[in-house]
């Protein structure tokens, strides 16, 4: 058996959980991130027959039954990973029944994952029902943006396009927008029906007053997502104050669509 500090979904996660932390994006035990695993990725590291403990999942996910997810710990600091990971993370399998969690290795603690999941499990299977090869679900605290969702008007078409005007690429990195949620109470079952309902149209979705979801094949895909909105929202509000001397309109965005040959939301452009 390998020792799975070396398995590189680990390398992975401790160091986007030790980036994000010095990014800002998660102070103290915010934010957490999910992210999905083969058995054949797995079983050179673990004994997947060795169940350590069960823990309820929080609701029925049973068309996720048999699949392992690599979790962040309910609690836990990102800041912690990198020198604890066998505490501060937990390799699940989801049980036969759905409301089970098997635990193979970590929350050595007797902790358990994040409050989160049942926001993050429901945007798995929402995702892989639009994209088989969906991955990752990553959740995080980014300043801008989260001051963005407190000033702006809060829905899809309006913060995605200012989100676009902001800066060339954004209408490249997602040319589909952005999800919006008003502000609800976190770590509920709705809140996570809410996020996957969203993830169904979009990889990113803005919990106003709180923070972001983004999600993707690969970690990069879901952490460039994030910090391609929170370099937007950034941009927004360090100058919408000021006059706007030289801005993209929609026609340079339609430009850009022909382009790049963006699939994007056709209405959220006046043109
Ligand atoms: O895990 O970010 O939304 C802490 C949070 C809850
Ligand atoms: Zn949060």
């Amino acid at each position: 058996m390998k020792d799975i500090l070396t398995a590189p979904f680990m390398g992975e996660m401790i160091r986007h959980t030790t980036n994000m932390y010095r990014l800002g994006y998660d102070e103290r035990n915010g934010g957490n991130i999910s992210l999905m695993l083969d058995e054949s990725e797995v079983a050179p590291y673990l004994d997947t027959a060795n169940v350590l403990r069960t823990i309820p999942t929080g609701f029925d996910a049973a068309v996720l039954a048999g699949k392992y997810f690599l979790v962040t710990g309910t609690g836990k600091y990102f800041k912690n990973v990198e020198v604890d990971p066998e505490t501060n993370l937990g390799l699940i399998r989801i049980a036969p029944d759905g409301v089970t969690a098997e635990l193979l290795w970590g929350y050595k603690d007797g902790g358990s994952f994040t409050s989160e999941l049942p926001a993050h499990l429901m945007s798995h299977i929402a995702r892989l029902s639009v994209d088989p090869e969906n991955r990752v679900i990553m959740h995080c605290h980014p300043d801008y943006t989260l001051a963005m969702t407190g000033v702006h008007e809060m829905t899809e078409r309006a913060v995605t396009r200012t989100l676009w005007q902001q800066m060339t690429e954004s209408i490249v990195v997602f040319p589909e927008g952005v999800g919006v949620l008003p502000w609800m109470v976190c770590g509920t079952n709705a809140i996570g029906e809410a996020t996957a309902e969203k993830m169904k149209q979009y990889r990113i979705v803005l919990w106003t007053l709180h923070g972001i979801y983004g999600c993707g094949r690969t970690m990069d895909e879901a952490f460039g997502l994030i910090e391609t909105v929170e370099k937007a929202a950034k941009q927004y509000m360090i100058k919408a104050h000021l006059p706007q001397v030289n801005v993209i309109t929609d026609a340079d965005l339609l430009a850009l669509t022909e382009r790049f040959n963006l699939n994007y939301r056709k209405d959220f452009l006046d043109l």
